[in-house]
């Protein structure tokens, strides 16, 4: 790890345990899974110390939330709070620590303690990584929380996650760590999975039961008392002919795509897929019960079923959304799509959505699909781009928000998202066209 994150972390968590000794600590985390296992991890840390604290996940730091934090106690963000530092600045606020990995786009202002990897060379860890390491300054013996982290990190999609933690997590009992097909649930018979999953999305199989019989066979797969095994019990030949067949059916997949590092951790005294807990948890969030997501990482008995149902309720969510996009009107020109779905689906699942058609294949690489969606008096829009490839669409998305004048945009090159208020619609798809046919016309 870079020398002066860790001196950072090492300077910061003595400060912390200075001023919070006789202070009450208001936690502000993230909603999804690297905010909830950095939460969880912190929770446990400050129980343990007797330290008070009480907690609050947000969707996300919007401005007009910020005169609302408690002027009486020190605040402490999670996995975010990078991006508002100068309105956090004139908040009036005692004390503020923030553990967070965005970008930090303003100068840090005085009374503001900030641990994040922006300033020392963008170092490839999570808010869940980061605040774990913050915990083990101020109690060493907290390997058994090495899980969650691990998690926040495989949820935010880091590189090495394992490595960029530190070595002393490779021996960790909760972890195991395996080499093979990237198609999740590891844990699940793998009829089921095949059929359910859709990324990466497998023609006449996804979806298709006797298309994932025909496939299992073909590889020399067959059921047991009418009971497929999971991927974790497949022997080293099965795996290789079920890489092999999957990939002959996915002429666009590149063999690097399919298959990587896969993480098995240990809840409720289970192994169980590191990427499946994490739909979980950002199911359970997205529904609104960020309450349930935590409860599960904190191991609370009956938390395990609820998130579970929850977690298929989100499930039929998708299902029923990507039916209705499948049938919705749409706007369509040459290199990209508009999908405005209005108030029949949820803001929150979108998003998700449009992840799905990203890797569906259905569309041609390169184009890019742009849902819409209401919430609250605004719109949500998240645009996507086939294959990871062409246009920048962070950019177009930047560029429509200036010609309306209003708004707000945010996201990475290829997957970028823009709110605007409702009663610009029109304007809004007509800047979008415009802005997506410009483009093309530029390449
Ligand atoms: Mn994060």
């Amino acid at each position: 790890m870079n020398k002066s994150l860790k001196e950072d972390i090492k300077v910061i968590a003595k400060k912390f345990l200075e001023k919070t000794s006789n202070e009450e600590i208001q936690i502000i985390s993230h909603f999804d899974t690297d905010g909830i296992t950095s939460a969880s991890i912190m929770i446990q840390t400050l129980k343990k110390l007797d330290i008070r604290f009480s907690l609050k996940i947000l969707k996300s730091l919007e401005e007009k939330f910020i005169p609302s934090l408690p002027k009486d106690k020190i605040i402490l963000f999670l996995d975010l709070a990078s991006g508002s530092l100068n309105h956090l600045k004139n908040a009036g606020l005692k004390e503020v620590f923030i553990i967070d990995h965005h970008e930090v786009v303003e100068k840090v202002p005085e009374g503001i303690n900030i641990i994040n990897p922006w300033f020392n060379e963008k170092e490839k860890l999570s808010g869940s990584g980061l605040v774990y390491l913050f915990c083990n300054e101020l109690d060493q013996n907290n390997t058994h929380l090495g899980k969650l982290a691990l998690l926040g990190m495989i949820g935010d999609i880091m590189e090495s996650p394992l490595e960029n933690l530190g070595d002393s997590l490779k021996l960790n009992k909760d972890i195991k760590k395996i080499k093979g097909l990237l198609i999740y649930p590891y844990t699940r018979p793998l009829n089921k999975v095949l059929e359910y999953n859709s990324q990466p999305y497998i023609p006449s199989v996804t979806g298709n039961p006797s298309g994932v019989v025909e496939l299992l066979r073909e590889c020399g797969i067959e059921p047991l008392k009418g009971k497929y095994k999971s991927l974790i019990e497949l022997t080293e030949d099965e795996m290789k002919r079920l890489t092999t067949s999957i990939i002959l059916r996915s002429p666009r997949s590149k063999n690097k795509e399919m298959i990587g590092d896969i993480f098995l951790l240990k809840f409720f005294n289970k192994l169980e897929d590191a990427r499946e807990l994490s739909a979980m948890i950002n199911a359970c969030s997205r529904l609104g019960r960020s309450d349930i997501a935590l409860k599960f990482c904190l191991e609370i008995p009956g938390s395990r079923k609820e998130a579970e149902e929850i977690h298929a309720e989100y499930k039929q969510h998708l299902i029923s959304g990507l039916n209705l996009v499948s049938k919705i009107e749409k706007v369509e020109g040459k290199g990209f799509v508009i999908i405005n779905v209005r108030d029949q689906i949820k803001d929150t699942i979108i998003g998700t959505i449009a992840s799905i058609l990203q890797n569906s294949f259905g569309y041609e690489e390169g184009t890019i699909i742009a849902t819409m969606a209401y919430y609250e008096d605004k719109i949500k829009v998240s645009a996507r781009n086939v294959g990871r490839s062409g246009r920048n669409v962070r950019k177009i998305l930047n560029q429509v928000i200036k010609d309306i004048g209003e708004g707000e945009s945010g996201g990475h090159e290829f997957a970028a998202g823009c709110i605007v208020k409702q009663k610009k619609e029109k304007e809004l798809i007509e800047n979008l066209k415009k802005n997506l046919e410009i483009e093309m016309v530029k390449i």
